[in-house]
């Protein structure tokens, strides 16, 4: 993201001269050694529920406030606010009718006190009054998943907004009775946007000694990110990019935790076979679809066959977001299908 956070504005002094010790000292020589990944595995899914009868099901999830990579090119970290210490926090999988237990735990090492409101709750916050832990606590509630669909969990601590964007969302899946159809890969991806300007005093809001950015109120308050990532860290996923086959059919689970950008999901390169559209998986499916609307706090799943073999690049096509980080590539191998997309001109 290097050049093109330069020229979205967004490398300030400080940054120059950390950006010139990198390029003197190699990559990270300027990074914290105690900073993280905690980027998401897109691969993890949980587990499809399948034929099984409605039952209990219980989820553990901790809060951990952990310094994590920002930007790995930049050698920029951040102090996140995480569940289970990854962006997103873990999908959970459960099918309609469904007795939930979640139980949150606040690490004792925590600085701040923490919630969770699924979206996929009836009741009051969505859980939110129920789970309030300061560190080192412990809370649980039960709630019956009524409605199936694919839906955002997120922090609602005041300031709601900062907590989502250090990196409290995730989602939970309701599935339908008798589950989803059959796949061969399913992947788990979501986008947030972040408000992180480089240390400048030790007085700036929220500095921890360690990271070196930290979040910045007004430019939340403008809706001007200095990043949009997916699965929490700029590029993470270009880095490491998902893998499938030609001929595959693959499912994407994807959510906006935001807090305040919609996304205009996009496959560069593929056309969406079928669309879940906002995450609805009760409404007829919308077919043959080239972008897909998501708004903060909610999500789609989108299938697709793999036609050809390609580098496909997930993203938000409101595209100046991409020099802010926002990409996820799927590494697509198999035979070249001249028939469908070859080079050249037609004798
Ligand atoms: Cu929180």
């Amino acid at each position: 993201m290097h050049q093109s956070a330069m020229k979205a504005g967004i490398v300030r002094p400080c940054a120059q001269a950390l950006l010139a010790a990198t390029l003197l000292f190699g990559s990270w020589a300027w990074a914290d050694p105690e900073a993280v990944s905690i980027v998401q595995d897109p691969t993890a899914v949980g587990i499809p529920v399948g034929k099984r009868e409605a039952k209990t099901v219980k989820f553990n999830l901790e809060v951990q406030e952990v310094l994590g990579i920002l930007d790995k090119e930049q050698s920029r970290t951040y102090m996140y606010w995480t569940f289970n210490g990854k962006v997103p926090g873990p999908m959970l999988r459960a099918r309609v009718g469904d007795t939930i237990e979640i139980t949150l735990r606040n690490k004792s090492d925590s600085a701040m006190i923490h919630n969770i409101d699924l979206h996929a709750v009836w009741g009051q916050g969505g859980g939110a009054a129920l789970t309030i832990v300061a560190p080192g606590e412990e809370k649980s509630f039960v709630f019956k998943a009524l409605i199936p669909g694919l839906f955002v969990y997120h922090c609602a601590t005041p300031i709601i907004p900062q907590h989502i964007s250090s990196g409290m969302y995730g989602m939970i899946l309701i599935e339908p009775e008798g589950g989803l159809p059959k796949v061969d890969r399913e992947f788990y991806l979501m986008q947030g946007d972040m408000y992180a300007d480089d240390v400048r005093t030790s007085l700036d809001v929220g500095n921890t000694g360690t990271a070196n950015t930290v979040f910045n109120l007004d430019r939340m308050l403008a809706e001007n990110p200095s990043y949009v990532v997916m699965n929490g860290s700029a590029g993470a996923l270009a880095a490491a990019p998902m893998k499938a086959k030609v001929g595959e059919t693959i499912r994407v689970f994807f959510g906006v935790g935001g807090p305040n950008l919609t996304s205009a999901f996009h496959a560069i390169g593929a056309i969406f076979d079928r669309v879940s559209n906002l995450g609805s998986l009760t409404s007829p499916l919308l077919t043959n679809v080239q972008t897909t609307v998501v708004p903060p706090g909610g999500a789609t799943m989108v299938e697709m066959k793999l036609r050809v073999p390609a580098n496909y690049i997930f993203l938000d096509h409101a595209i100046g977001r991409l020099t802010k980080g926002n990409l996820a590539i799927l590494k697509v191998e198999g035979e070249a299908v001249p028939d469908v997309f070859r080079p050249g001109k037609l004798p």
